[in-house]
């Protein structure tokens, strides 16, 4: 069960975040902040604390808070982002994470490593080597969840952003599962939900407690989620999706 979550109000400057899809346009501001009081909403009806921080304009992308901290139940990792203009939003995590762990470790270089790119399976963290996390970052990773004896466990990966941008699981050994990441041989043992091409976005979706968030429009990926039985709460998310983010991105939950 999560008890709390953390997210921060997107900043003015989003419409610079990085993003692989500048034919979407750039977010309204506007329109960005109500998606993000209703992704507030959805997850206080999961029954969660949320805290939310202030907006930091210096880091167009800071709302994507998933990205600077990996949250386990016995320490929080704090991570090095690997994309240049991301470097030092971990830093303004820091003092936050504090309220709630007594236990603060932190990625060094040259290893990089970003939230986005950590999927937990019970004690299990699977960890791709993506643009934006090294071999190193990794490594670092699995050394302290091994001295808490936890585990983790690298995949490779070539086509997505983040691990979890193709990933998503839902608890009860199910998976979502999109693109480069359905004929993976390292998710062999889950019982696979496999998201059509045309709505791989729907790939990045959050089991809170009792219930799945799903973005908004991606009618195929909802109805196959309710068939395996899970609740699902829809969140409007695309104003974020312009800039290649989604619901994982936007908190931490732990
Ligand atoms: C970035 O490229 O870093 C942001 N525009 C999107 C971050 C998405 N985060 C995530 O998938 N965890």
């Amino acid at each position: 069960m999560f008890k709390n979550v953390i997210v921060r109000r997107p900043a003015q400057s989003l419409s610079n975040g990085i993003t692989s899809n500048p034919q979407l346009g750039k977010p309204n501001y506007e329109n960005a902040l109500v998606q993000h009081d209703n992704y507030i909403k959805a997850l206080k009806l999961c029954g969660v604390n949320v805290h939310v921080l202030e907006a930091d304009e210096r880091y167009p992308d800071s709302c994507f808070v998933e990205d600077v901290a990996v949250c386990t139940d016995k320490f929080v990792m704090v991570t090095s982002p690997g994309a240049e203009s991301r470097k030092g939003e971990e830093k303004e995590i820091v003092e936050t994470l504090r309220n709630f762990y007594e236990e603060i470790k932190f990625i060094q270089a040259p290893g990089t490593l970003e939230g986005g790119d950590v999927m937990m399976v019970g004690d299990h963290y699977y960890i791709g080597l993506s643009d934006r996390t090294n071999g190193e970052g990794a490594q670092q990773l699995i050394a302290a969840l091994e001295s808490y004896n936890m585990n983790g466990s690298v995949i490779d990966m070539k086509e997505m952003l983040h691990l979890k941008t193709g990933l998503a699981y839902l608890e009860d050994n199910i998976l979502l599962v999109a693109g480069e990441f359905i004929s993976h041989k390292a998710f062999d043992q889950y019982t696979k939900i496999i998201i059509d091409e045309d709505e791989s976005y729907a790939a990045n979706c959050i089991r809170v407690n009792d219930f799945v968030l799903v973005p908004e429009r991606f009618y195929k990926t909802r109805e196959k989620i309710e068939a395996a039985g899970l609740k699902v709460i829809t969140v409007d998310t695309s104003e974020y999706m312009k800039v290649d983010g989604g619901l994982s991105c936007l908190s931490l939950r732990f």
